[in-house]
């Protein structure tokens, strides 16, 4: 359902990397190896709700309604794409209301990554669902684990589910849309989790959520989302001096009673397998540990692959079974959701190897 036709990289016209054959490649995989993993194709809806607990209104019905005005308008039908961006310097910014679908293409989105087809919102909103559908599940394996963790059963297995879907969504902030991602869908389901009244610690509190981003790029949507709040705790490792180039440094830690729960580690270009893990489980033993979480929720990224077409690091196929293995260590319910990754080819491989790591199959 959201097919565009092209993107622009380097100031060239080329093919939308963030394509359908993403989904297939990673299903395909997963179907083989049906000793691993139950593929289940079924979701449930939960309407607008949630998204609106994320998502400005303004935005969403932009979202919803672009791609019929960007014709109307005379706009070309690969999708709408942005030709003035409200730059923070531009003259006075005064205007910020705007009326055409040009205008507001601009107001609603940072680059020129994010095309809106015809379907583009009914696809980005069942991806949503998706994640949705899957949280759901989470905590019914959560409560499952934790009666056999009180049986007398170990940490060492804990229960895990991954959500394949597509756009991804840790570009997306409350009301932008950009790095090929419309709706957040880890934050709706972040925010669902937390929002859910029968869903308590023993202490009486809420449940607590550390989002852990894995993906090549800095996840700024999820960064703006939460940067005020203490809960989830949002951490992301990405590629320093990479898209989407103003947002993750180290001094962006959250603001007012989220202070301190905002955690961006870049890394260099030459990132490898050891640097990779070492990383990670140092911000697993320093941060997320301490934090005491319920839930562990993955935005899954692999294209900190070696060959990935548009990124830079060199993490390798035999890379993925050990970040796995050491999320699958900090023993809670966890969530994968899938964000980027590019190399068609090695997708699956890619995407199954963090799964497996973290089933201790690998
Ligand atoms: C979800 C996600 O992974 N979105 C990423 C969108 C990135 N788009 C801009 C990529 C800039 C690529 N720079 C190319 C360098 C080629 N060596
Ligand atoms: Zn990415």
């Amino acid at each position: 359902m959201h097919t565009p036709q092209y993107e622009f990289l380097s100031g060239a016209e080329t093919h939308y990397f963030e394509s359908p054959e993403r989904r297939e490649a990673i299903l395909n995989f997963l179907r083989s190896h049906p000793d691993m993993f139950e593929v289940t194709e079924y979701f449930e809806d939960f309407g607008y709700q949630p998204i609106k607990r994320v998502h400005k209104k303004d935005f969403l019905e932009y979202l919803e309604t672009a791609y019929e005005e960007w014709i109307a308008e005379g706009g070309h039908p690969n999708g709408v794409l942005p030709a003035t961006i409200p730059h923070h310097k531009l003259a006075r910014l005064g205007r910020l209301k705007a009326s055409n679908c040009l205008a507001k293409s601009g107001q609603y989105c940072f680059d020129l990554s994010a095309v809106i087809t015809k379907n583009t919102f009914k696809s980005a909103w069942n991806a949503a669902q998706i994640t949705l559908t899957a949280a759901k599940e989470l905590v019914r394996i959560g409560e499952e684990y934790e009666m056999n963790v009180t049986d007398g059963s170990s940490r060492e297995n804990p229960p895990g589910l991954y959500a394949l879907v597509r756009p991804p969504g840790h570009h997306a902030q409350s009301d932008l849309c950009g790095g090929y991602c419309f709706l957040n869908n880890v934050a709706i389901a972040t925010q669902w989790l937390i929002d859910q009244p029968e869903l308590k610690r023993k202490d009486g509190g809420l449940k607590k959520i550390v989002i852990l981003d894995i993906d090549f790029h800095h996840g700024n949507g999820t960064q703006e989302i939460f940067y005020t709040t203490s809960n989830p705790l949002y951490i992301s490792l990405h590629s320093d001096d990479d898209y989407p180039y103003f947002t993750g440094s180290e001094i962006e830690r959250g603001e007012g009673e989220g202070l301190g729960f905002n955690i961006n580690l870049p890394l260099p270009k030459a990132t490898t397998d050891d640097d990779y893990v070492e990383a990670l489980e140092k911000l697993i033993q320093e941060h997320i540990i301490p934090y005491k979480a319920d839930y562990v929720i993955v935005s899954l990224g692999v294209d900190t692959f070696k060959d990935d077409p548009i990124a830079g690091f060199l993490v390798t196929s035999e890379g993925y079974p050990r970040i796995g293995n050491a999320i699958r260590k900090i023993g809670l319910p966890t969530l994968f959701v899938q964000e980027g990754g590019y190399c068609i080819e090695m997708l699956g491989i890619n995407v199954g190897g963090i799964l497996s790591g973290f089933l201790g199959r690998a």
